[in-house]
């Protein structure tokens, strides 16, 4: 994957978890990186956990919900590195607290959930084209969720976040593709990320027995980790998939190819 040398690269929710991997591995794969999170001892840890890599990764600490912090982010990317190269809109919260029924669901926290996890992905997008158009083209990847395609009880923000995503990344693939910019996105099943372990402490039952549950509830019989989905997004920002725009990749361990009746 040795064509990420030198290229800029921007991943939102950056610092932990998918992002984190997906920091790590354009990083090994010689990129310049700029994580965008707002936990900031997070990123801090990164910046130097990256420091034997052929690439770089900076932190910038940044609430991408807010248009004017992601016009600052890609300013400091372009100042930087001269351009972005790669957008990886990949922040997501699931709080705990937001396993509810619609009707139950307190506004803001339908708001919270829609502003970091579908308004971001718009802002970061509106932010990045004119330096993509200006450089002859680019790539977007999304991190959606299988819980885009197919879904449980009690995430109705959640939900509707990741299917905006997948509807979202056809959109801008339409629209850009005609400017050499592809947009794709990635649909993790369970991941071992914070954001997972978070999320399971609502459900009783314990910890360990759950995750027990949820690796056999993927037919490959582990749930994933970061790298599995970061290989996907470096596949998709490659080269190597010219002819690929407006599509999704599921890295789910089978997840999605399971009928309901199994
Ligand atoms: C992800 C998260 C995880 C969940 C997985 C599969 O987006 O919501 O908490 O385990 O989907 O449903």
């Amino acid at each position: 994957m040795s064509d990420f040398k030198d290229k800029a690269v921007i991943v939102t929710g950056g610092a932990k978890g998918i992002g984190r991997g997906i920091c790590m591995a354009f990083a090994e794969a010689g990129a310049q990186v700029m994580c965008a999170d707002v936990d900031e001892s997070a990123g801090a840890e990164l910046s130097a956990a990256c420091k034997a890599l052929a690439g770089t990764i900076r932190f910038r600490q940044t609430d991408v919900s807010q248009g004017c912090e992601c016009e600052a982010l890609v300013e400091a990317t372009v100042s930087a590195w001269d351009g972005v190269d790669i957008l990886c809109n990949n922040v997501g919260i699931q709080p705990a607290s937001s396993y509810l029924p619609a009707h139950e669901l307190p506004e803001a926290l339908w708001d919270r959930i829609i502003d970091v996890n579908l308004k971001s992905f718009f802002l970061m997008t509106k932010a990045c084209i004119p330096e993509m158009k200006k450089h002859g083209g680019g790539v977007i990847v999304n991190t959606a969720s299988v819980q885009g395609l197919q879904s449980m009880k009690g995430v109705p923000a959640y939900a509707a976040s990741k299917g905006g995503i997948l509807s979202l990344t056809r959109q801008l693939a339409l629209e850009y593709a005609e400017d050499n910019i592809r947009v794709l996105a990635v649909n993790p099943g369970t991941i071992d990320t914070p954001l997972v372990a978070e999320s399971l402490e609502i459900i009783e039952g314990g910890e360990a027995e759950l995750r027990a549950k949820l690796a056999t509830a993927h037919p490959i019989g582990r749930i994933g980790q970061p790298e599995d989905i970061a290989h996907a997004v470096l596949f998709l920002a490659s080269g190597k998939a010219s002819f690929m725009t407006g599509e999704y990749v599921c890295v789910d361990g089978g997840l999605m190819a399971k009928g309901a009746w199994t």
